[in-house]
């Protein structure tokens, strides 16, 4: 049985379908809109209980949550390029950063629910204030440690890139990496992989150009307020 993966363009969803380009794996590609009509059939609820994305199938085995895809992908189907196996001196940088990219770096979906979710009277400015300014604590520390270093572990490119650079691709449409010239350079690196170009819409022009009119200001990230 082919592996088969539940998608909506430039979500979460967006990483697992990276990874399997990287792997260079045939897969199947279920690709939905973005919404509960078709996210919450019984037919897909019975594949992933909250109707969220990603699920793969591979098998007898459906999982979901984008981390445990990419350390199931890796474990399963990697010859080491991607995975940083059990043994391996970075094993565990690697599941820092893959459970670090959906832990701590990732509140552009709390603005995603203060911007399109929540009515413009009832929008808390301290909320989009707060996640702005978490954003930038991480992305401060992510450009600290990428001194000297082209990705995030010392051996080179991995799947914790993937996980991180989905968060990072979703950041970019509500924080600027002006000051960031380490961070720019390595989103740049990263999403020059034909991979990385694989899995997003192939008429997009810009990241998450869908989202980008409902949302404020693009913001400076260490003072949370908008730019110009
Ligand atoms: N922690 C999960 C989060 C999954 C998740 O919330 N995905 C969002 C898309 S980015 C979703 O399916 N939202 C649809 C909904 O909540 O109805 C993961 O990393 O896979």
């Amino acid at each position: 049985m082919p592996l088969t993966l539940y998608h909506c363009a430039e979500t979460r969803s967006m990483r697992s379908l990276w990874l399997l380009h990287e792997l260079g794996l045939d897969f199947e590609l279920v690709t939905m809109p973005f919404d509960h009509k078709h996210l919450r059939t019984k037919e897909y609820l019975a594949i992933h209980p909250l109707g969220r994305i990603p699920t793969l199938v591979d098998g007898d085995l459906t999982l979901f949550e984008s981390g445990a895809i990419a350390e199931y992908l890796c474990e399963r189907y990697d010859d080491g390029r991607f995975g940083r196996g059990l043994g391996h001196s970075e094993r565990y940088p690697f599941l820092k950063w893959i459970h670090f990219a959906e832990t701590v770096l990732i509140p552009c979906q709390n603005m995603v629910q203060q911007y399109v979710f929540i009515p413009a009277e009832a929008r808390s400015e301290a909320v989009v204030y707060l996640e702005t300014r978490r954003l930038g604590k991480c992305l401060d520390a992510m450009e600290a440690i990428l001194e000297g270093r082209e990705y995030l572990l010392e051996s080179g490119f991995s799947a914790a890139d993937v996980s991180v650079g989905f968060s990072m691709y979703f950041a970019t449409v509500f924080v600027s990496l002006h000051d960031y010239p380490r961070l720019r350079g390595y989103y740049e690196r990263i999403t020059a992989r034909p991979a990385f170009r694989k899995s997003v819409p192939a008429d997009q022009k810009e990241p998450m150009d869908w989202l980008k009119p409902m949302l404020g200001p693009l913001r400076d990230p260490r003072t949370g307020k908008p730019i110009g």
